[in-house]
């Protein structure tokens, strides 16, 4: 008999991909015993990223989320703690709004997966994971409560309605 194996969604956010923590993460869950069953890189425009964190909408934050999320600010701000280079020639000092907020999404695989997943990234807030969990991947390339670098499933339910989110209904939200 095989061991029940849980499934759940983890996403590496913009500043993650951008500055380039992607292959440490995914060493990390490698070493944690996970399965990397799926993955892709993605783009959230705002709609979709609305719809994927719609229990955050009456949140004061939740209109920098999804700035955060899809990298539409102008380059001049939001892109300042990342490694990629806007093209300046292309934006032309007119604060254009840039959009390159690319997502690696996994469904991650294993024994307790959503729990597990939850404890290796760490608390919401990466100043706090920094603090109390220094080993967390959240600490590792984080920066506050908002540019967090990864997300993690919260719960069985919301892992299945992420996975369909990205692997199976992403066209229609
Ligand atoms: O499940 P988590 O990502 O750990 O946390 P959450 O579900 O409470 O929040 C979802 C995302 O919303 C989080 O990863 C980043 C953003 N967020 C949460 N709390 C705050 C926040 N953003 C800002 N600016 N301020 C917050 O207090």
């Amino acid at each position: 008999a095989s061991l029940e194996r849980e499934k759940t969604l983890a996403m590496v956010k913009p500043d993650g991909v951008l500055g380039n923590y992607t292959d440490e993460i995914k060493r990390v869950i490698l070493e944690s015993g996970f399965n990397i069953f799926k993955e892709k890189i993605s783009q959230l425009d705002e709609e979709q990223t609305a719809t994927f964190y719609a229990e955050h909408y009456s949140k004061s934050f939740f209109s920098s989320l999804i700035k955060y999320m899809t990298r539409s600010e102008s380059s001049g701000e939001a892109m300042e703690d990342s490694v990629v280079s806007v093209d300046e020639k292309g934006g032309g000092g007119k604060g254009g709004l840039v959009s390159i907020g690319p997502v690696l999404v996994m469904v991650l695989e294993k024994e307790n997966a959503v729990a597990d997943w939850r404890a290796l990234i760490g608390p919401t807030d990466a100043r706090k994971a920094k603090n109390t969990h220094p080993h967390s991947i959240r600490a590792m390339c984080g920066l506050d409560s908002e540019k967090n670098c990864v997300h993690g499933s919260d719960s069985l339910q919301s892992a299945q309605r992420e996975i369909s989110f990205f692997f199976n209904e992403m066209s229609s939200g």
